[in-house]
């Protein structure tokens, strides 16, 4: 198709930038962010991945793509590493289910670590609840070999599939993102209260941080943090940003 050939001609020729969505602390400080690609195409302008990842992912074009992401991150944590402000910063990577079952996904990760000589522990990977209800012995042989070099893992759009507290329970997971529709209506839904609660608490127990995504409004961050959630992401603080305005956003929160 015409998308499949276009996204060839925009792995070949690096069409993708990188936009950074801050995550902070109860105290409002800058923690890292959530790295999210975008298709500058040379025709219809910035593309969301929801025009292209689904696709890419069906076509197996999010192999490359991922590889890319990681390596650009890797990057620009480098150029960070010894910055006073900047070089402490976690960035977290989504990481797509086919390119995390490649059987070179740990070496690879490692040799990325390695080559661009960043601290593990600022890297921190996403998975999603697809993701880690399968193969349970491969998923956890693999995210012990990272975690044992200092990679971190997150469950993401947590409380929305199948994962279950063994789950939880078995794999090396260091942070849990309570899903955005579960916070969009934390305030005027009773169940989705309860949810939210029972997710910090279920974290907080295991020792895992908890991460509130889609935060649009003050109530609602007051409500999680009430409640013992301890990061916040969403568009109360700011959008998606790029490299540019994402540095000033960490600069001006200190
Ligand atoms: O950027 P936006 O806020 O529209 O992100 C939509 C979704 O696209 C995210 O929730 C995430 O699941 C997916 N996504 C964004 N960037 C990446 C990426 O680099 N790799 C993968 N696999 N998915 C991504
Ligand atoms: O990986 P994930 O699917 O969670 O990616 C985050 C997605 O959620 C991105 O598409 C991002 O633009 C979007 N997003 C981030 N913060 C908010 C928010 O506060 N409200 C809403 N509605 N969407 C958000
Ligand atoms: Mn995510
Ligand atoms: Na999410």
């Amino acid at each position: 198709s015409e998308l499949d050939r276009d996204l060839r001609i925009a792995i070949r020729e690096e069409q993708f930038v990188l936009h950074y969505q801050p995550q902070l602390d109860s105290a409002g400080r800058v923690t890292g962010a959530e790295v999210l690609i975008r298709w500058l195409h040379p025709q219809r302008g910035l593309l969301p991945p929801g025009e292209f990842v689904d696709h890419a992912e069906k076509s197996g074009l999010m192999l490359p793509i991922g590889e890319w992401v990681l390596r650009q991150t890797c990057a620009q944590l480098r150029r960070w590493r010894d910055d006073p402000v900047l070089g402490g910063l976690v960035l977290a990577v989504n990481i797509s289910q086919d390119q995390f079952r490649q059987p070179g996904f740990v070496p690879d990760v490692l040799a990325l670590i390695d080559e661009s000589g960043i601290p593990a522990r600022l890297l921190e990977l996403e998975l999603t609840e697809t993701l880690i209800v399968q193969d349970m012995e491969d998923l956890t042989r693999k995210m012990t070999a990272l975690v044992e070099q200092g990679v971190r893992f997150s469950l993401d759009d947590f409380g929305t599939g199948f994962s279950s507290l063994s789950h939880l329970k078995r794999l090396p997971l260091d942070k849990l993102k309570i899903d955005r529709s579960f916070v969009c209506d934390v305030l005027s839904d009773a169940s989705s209260e309860t949810i939210v609660r029972t997710v910090i608490a279920l974290g907080r127990s295991m020792g895992m941080t908890v991460i509130a995504e889609g935060v649009e409004t003050e109530a609602q961050r007051q409500f999680l943090a009430d409640s013992g959630c301890a990061q916040f992401q969403g568009y109360l603080f700011s959008q998606p940003l790029p490299l540019e305005s994402f540095v000033d956003f960490v600069r001006r929160s200190r």
